[in-house]
Parts: C-alpha cells; structure tokens; sequence
C-alpha cells in the first residue's frame, strides 16, 4: 500500500500515580504516537521510548529524529507489503528498535483496517482473553507496597510483580509472600544488580516467586547465565533480549529461562513473533512485558498475549492503572478472572479519541511537510 502521509505526536501522558523502578521515579510518561495516512485509511502506533534514556538507550527525541530522517523515508510514498517488507527496508539502521516499532504498528494497522482483520488475528493469536498482572512501582515504605497491593487485589489483579533496587529488595519481598502466601509473584529489579551484590537477593529464592526479572545488567547475558546456575528460581529477561537471536543465544546459554516479550524492545512485533516462536519450540514460556502504554500499545499488546506461547500473566493492566486520560473512545477493564478482552475490530481494534490526543500532544510534526 503506498503511504502517503505520517504524523508524529509527541505526547505527554499524566500518571495516576507516580511509578519508581530502579532507574528512576516518573510522573509523567512521553512517547510518540505514529499517525499514518495511506488510501483513505488513518492508521496509528505508538513508540514506547520515553523522555529520558533509563530503560534503554532509546528516548523521545533519538526516536524522533530516526524516525524523521530515516524510518519515514524509507517508508513515505513506498508501496509497502507487509511488515517484513517494512523492516528490509529500514534493517540499514542499526537499532533503535523502538522508533522502528512504533511506525510498524502503524503499518499492522493499516494492513488489518484494509483487509478488516483484527491484529490478533493476523498474528496467529488463540485467545479472546488474556490473562494479566499488574507491576507496582517502588513505594516509600514496605507498608505503602502492602496497601497498594492489596488494592490492586481488590480490583481483582491475580498477579503481582513488584520493583526492586538494592536496599529496597528482600524486606518488600519477604513482606509480601508472607502477607500473600498464594499470590502469584514476581520481581523486577530493572538491572541494578551485578554478579556481586546478587548475593543479597539469596533469599529470594525462597519466596516461591514466578520468576526474578533482569537482575543485571543489559549487555551482561552471560553473568545472568552463571546466576541461574545458582538460582532455583526463573530468571527472566527483559532488557537483554533484542532480537530474536539474542533470544536464541540466551536459551542456548541458559542464561534464563522465560523471557518477557516488549515489540518495541525487539523492534516490532514481527520480531515479537519470531521470539514467540522460537520460545514455544522449546518449550520456553513467555509473557508480553509492559512500558506503561496508551490505549494504542496495549490494543497491540493484547493482541500479542492471545498468541498461545504466552502462557504467564502480562504485564498488560486496565486502562484506569495508568491515566487520568487515554486517547482512544475505549478503555480496557479487568474481567473478574484478572484477564483482558482482545480487541476484535479491525487492526488495532481501537479508536482514536482526537480532542484526548490533541490535549496530550506536546508538538506534532507531518512528513511529506
Ligand atoms: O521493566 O517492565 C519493565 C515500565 C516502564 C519501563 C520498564 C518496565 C515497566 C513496567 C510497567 O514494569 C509495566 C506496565 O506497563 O504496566
Ligand atoms: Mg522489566
């Protein structure tokens, strides 16, 4: 399909409450909103980069730029097939798999609204509802952790994962399982361990925990790799899987054993689907992480935890965890069984609620100018 047009919106979204990793504490999240223009269809996806470079090297405005000065001229005026037409394309550019994300699943939406295919669909999916979790921030005691907890149980969350840093891991965890001994739980540390301070996380191991997620660093696979050898528990990576070959190579050196799957970490959800089914042939369970999405993300999101290798709980939460305001007409709900419908109408399923995005919206920037 030619693409004749693409705007970029810098959006600014409002948290519901501050949310603290071990890279830092947030108010208020950016990313950009892809808005593409192709034979009468208005097509959307969303770059989950943020303001700053703390989850990865990626932000706001070096995902701008690649996608101003080499993602949208490759693409504009091109008559693109598939998304695997797309990404031969742009493979020139190395990394940046979140800018190149975020315009693929502008063209995953173009091609489901043209040929009125909802995206889980066109993935391969097998659900209508997913099973998802919630993530809660570092809070500033253990007590606030609890309550918050308990909240989000009471909203009908029926798995926990929470954020951890050093000083601030095996109090809130112990304090956890014994408040919830049934709880399905697990911990993200975001990378603030080395090989010589996860001896302070030994007793996690004990906490029957699903998994422990990106304990190290992102460039440290193989130290990960001598931690599982010493942990009973799941090691879980995030921010070390770039590509399904980095996948390959983690499960060959049993570095982990469940990864968590972002499509804008991998650079778009064909990746996600090639990581998907690499993990499924080994019998590799995996889960669709999160990066505190609008309504846009978590569409595709849902659509990518149908598929049936995803067998633990996303990170995927209803709409009213995140924003004071979203910008789509719909929002997305917990089911009482801790799931989430799938969307079901074409591409992503969602649309885009303009006033909400206008007011969201920091700067916008159309090529062809
Ligand atoms: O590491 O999984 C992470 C949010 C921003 C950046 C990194 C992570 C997260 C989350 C939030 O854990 C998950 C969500 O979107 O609900
Ligand atoms: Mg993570």
């Amino acid at each position: 399909m030619k693409i004749e047009r693409i705007t970029m919106h810098h959006l600014r979204m409002e948290l519901r409450a501050p949310f603290e990793t071990s890279f830092g504490r947030i108010e208020t999240r950016d990313c950009i909103i892809v808005e593409l223009h192709a034979g009468g269809i208005v097509a959307y996806g969303e770059c989950t980069a943020d303001r700053d470079p703390l989850y990865s090297y990626e932000n706001v405005a070096t995902a701008w730029h690649i996608l101003k000065d080499y993602l949208i001229p490759a693409a504009l005026n091109n008559d693109i097939q598939d998304a695997a037409d797309f990404q031969a394309r742009v493979a020139f550019v190395r990394g940046h798999n979140m800018a190149k994300a975020g315009l693929e699943m502008a063209l995953w939406d173009l091609f489901g609204k043209r040929d009125d295919l909802p995206l889980n669909e066109m993935l391969g999916g097998t659900k209508q509802e997913v099973a998802v979790g919630v993530s809660i921030g570092i809070k500033d005691s253990p007590q606030d952790l609890i309550s918050a907890a308990e909240a989000y149980l009471e909203l009908g969350y029926q798995r926990v994962k929470i954020k951890i840093k050093p000083g601030r891991d095996v109090e809130e965890s112990v304090l956890m399982r014994s408040t919830f001994p049934q709880l399905k739980l697990q911990v993200d540390a975001n990378s603030a361990y080395s090989l010589e301070t996860i001896k302070i996380l030994r007793p996690l191991d004990n906490l029957d925990l699903l998994l422990i997620e990106q304990p190290l660093a992102e460039d440290d696979m193989w130290d990960h790799k001598v931690m599982q050898a010493e942990f009973d528990t799941p090691i879980c990576l995030d921010e070390s899987i770039h590509s399904a070959r980095h996948a390959r190579q983690a499960l060959d050196m049993q570095a982990c054993r469940v990864i968590n799957i972002k499509p804008g970490r991998v650079g778009g959800l064909s990746q996600a689907l090639a990581i998907h089914d690499l993990c499924r042939a080994q019998d590799i369970p995996v889960w669709c992480g999160g990066m505190l999405e609008t309504n846009i993300g978590r569409a595709s999101n849902l659509a990518v935890a149908s598929l049936p290798g995803f067998t633990l709980p996303g990170d995927i939460s209803a709409s009213d965890r995140y924003y004071h305001e979203d910008i789509t007409k719909q929002q997305f709900t917990l089911n009482p069984n801790s799931t989430i419908t799938v969307p079901t109408s074409a591409g992503l399923g969602v649309e885009i609620d303009a006033p909400a995005l206008q007011r969201a919206t920091l700067e916008s920037l159309t090529l062809p100018a």
